[in-house]
Order: C-alpha cells, then structure tokens, then sequence
C-alpha cells in the first residue's frame, strides 16, 4: 500500500476500450503522484496494446485478479455498468480506494448493497465518476448559487444533445446512460435529492434509428418543490451540446454555450465551434477528476484516515441509480413516477468542494 506522502500511487485500470484507455493516457501523461501498474481488458489483446503506451504497466487477464494484485493501490473501474457490482465488491473487499465511472451499477438494490457495505467498513472508499462536477463551469454555477447571486434557485433547464449514439443504443438507455448525468448535475447544483420523474416521448426523430424514442423530454421534482426540465436528444446530427440554465429569484446563469471564438466571416455570417464528442468537452473535468482522485487517495493513506475520495461517493451513485431506475419505468408507462430512497442512515453526502 503507498503509505508515505511521497509514494506514487500504484493504479490499476480495469476495461481500456474507450474512457479507461484515455485514463491511462491521463495517469501516465498528466497526472502526477500515480502510476498505472496493472491493466486489464476482457479483450487481452486491447489491454496489451493500451499497456504498450504505459510503461512499467502489465497486463493482468482476470479483472478480479487485477484488482487483488499486491502492486495495485487503488483501482479505476471503466468497465461496462453490468460488471461493476462485482468489481466492486472486489475492491471492498480488500479495501481498495476506487473510481467507478457511472452508473455505479444498474440496478437500485445492488447499489444500496454497496453503499451499506461501504458504511459497515467505515471508510469512504468508492467514487463515482460524474465528472462534470469537475467541470470548471459547473462549478462555477455551484459556487454562484451558493453564494446566493441568483437569489433561491427555482428552476433548471438542461439540454442534453449527442450528434449519434453507437448501434444498439436503445430508448431506456437514454436514461440510464445520458439522463444519468442530469440527474448528478440536479442534486449538485441543487443539493437535494430527486422525488419524482415523467418522461414525455414528443415524435421521434426520422433520423433516428427504428424504435428509439428520441427525443425525450424529463421532469424531476425534487425534495423543496422545484422543477428541472431535461431534454435528451441523441441523434441530432450536430455535436456535443451540453447546456444548463439555472432560474433564480434574483436572476439566472447559462453555462455550456460553447462560446469560444467567435467568428465574424467575410461572407457575412458569423459563429462558432461546436465541442464534437464528450472527451472533448469534458477532457479538463476528466483531468481534474482523476487529479482529485489520486490527490485524495494518497492523502487516505498518508493520514490513515478514512476518506479516499474527493467528489461523488457511494451516495450519489446510488441516488442516481434509483431516480433512472424510476425514470425507466415513467419512461415505459409514461406516468409520473415517485422516487422512494432508503435512509441514508449515515450522512454519506459528500461535500466535494470541502475536500478539493
Ligand atoms: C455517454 O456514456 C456519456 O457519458 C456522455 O457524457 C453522454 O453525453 C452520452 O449520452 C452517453 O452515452
């Protein structure tokens, strides 16, 4: 275990086919204090190509084995959402520090599981990778709220537009794998939970693939009676749009609105960029994220305390977990669905901006 202040981090990333293979580019490249030590894929040969670009990493077969090498510290799970449960339970079970990209897993019982057996061990051990509340403009909206620029909040509009979604991609993935992402953006911005979801399917897209409904449109009701209106649009054919607007009393706040430079062409019209995917638009949050990560792990082990993550715990993947969980059942019977949330027995709720 890295038990000094200086000790490199030793990580092991498991599942390299697209966001952990760019995490291990991040640790190897631009984050100091960690070193990847063990890669793991279920396609072997993937995990020795991603190995190649990461020196002093080798290639563990088996995800479980992995996670219980005596060279690993802690472990970054981008594994699909079906595998995590397990891998998780790995990672307590020899009480490994993890970062989980989202959903932490797919269903509400087993996150609750999780969430219980984290508390039981005391130790703050497991974030889930919502990476946008490491996004300099959401935190600038979260800390302008706060701070009461906008008077009491009421209402939040998110727009969530993908230019196409991977063959497959079906209606409740929509909710599971992009909703998913308001969902975390609501309860940070906002920092209450969830208590109701409608999803409405006005007509589809004719671009769109057979069968999806897309796009839809969600309400979420939240604890103090406001309102949040998402609108997820996956086949827009354009870019990456990403775009929140917070309504307050005393004023509002866009961010996402893709404003760099701002052309003005001879031919006279005049615009910008759009961001082309989420690597993109999120690569500074994904840096920033897994520098938080590594700092707060190796602070974990250096103090023998027992907090090893900076952001979105155990809580909020769960909490997540159970509004889309809820959202795909408004989804299918296009009813108003209440979101039911255990006691949360022990304050789990992690007060990121306190720990960065
Ligand atoms: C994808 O998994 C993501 O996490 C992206 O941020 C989201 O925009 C996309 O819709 C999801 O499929």
């Amino acid at each position: 275990m890295a038990t000094s202040k200086n000790a490199e981090l030793r990580v092991a990333v498991i599942g390299v086919g697209l966001m952990g293979a760019d995490h291990v580019a991040r640790l190897t490249d631009r984050i100091s204090g960690a070193q990847v030590t063990v890669i793991s894929d279920y396609s072997p040969a993937r995990a020795a190509e991603v190995a190649a670009g990461a020196p002093g990493a080798r290639v563990v077969d088996n995800a479980l084995d992995a996670i219980a090498d005596p060279d690993v510290d802690a472990v970054l799970l981008a594994t699909p959402g079906p595998a995590h449960a397990e891998q998780l339970h790995a990672c307590l079970d020899v009480a490994k520090p993890v970062l989980c990209e989202k959903p932490m897993t797919t269903d509400v019982h087993s996150s609750l599981e999780l969430v219980r057996r984290e508390q039981s061990l005391g130790r703050k051990l497991i974030q889930v990778g919502f990476m946008r509340r490491f996004d300099p403009e959401y935190r600038q909206l979260k800390q302008a709220i706060d701070a009461g620029d906008f008077g009491a909040p009421l209402l939040l509009h998110c727009a969530h537009r993908n230019p196409a979604v991977p063959v497959g991609f079906d209606s409740a993935m929509m909710v599971r794998d992009s909703l998913v992402h308001e969902v975390d953006s609501a309860r940070f911005l906002l920092g209450e939970e969830i208590t109701a979801i409608t999803v409405h399917t006005p007509t589809s897209n004719s671009q769109a693939p057979a069968g999806l409904r897309d796009p839809q449109l969600t309400l979420f009701e939240t604890e103090s009676g406001r309102l949040v209106t998402a609108e997820v649009f996956v086949t827009t054919g354009v870019g990456y749009e990403v775009r929140t607007e917070l309504v307050g009393e005393k004023g509002s706040a866009t961010i996402g609105s893709d404003v760099g430079l701002v052309r003005k062409n001879s031919n006279g019209t005049w615009g910008g960029r759009i961001t082309a995917n989420f690597k993109e638009r999120f690569a500074e949050a994904y840096d920033e994220e897994l520098r938080a990560w590594v700092a707060a792990v190796r602070r974990g082990f250096a103090d023998g305390g027992d907090v090893f993550i900076a952001g979105p715990g155990s809580w909020d993947g769960y909490a997540a977990t159970a509004v889309c969980e809820a959202g795909v059942r408004a989804l299918e019977s296009g009813q108003r669905v209440a979101v039911e949330l255990a006691d949360q027995a022990a304050p789990v709720h992690d007060d990121m901006e306190a720990r960065l």
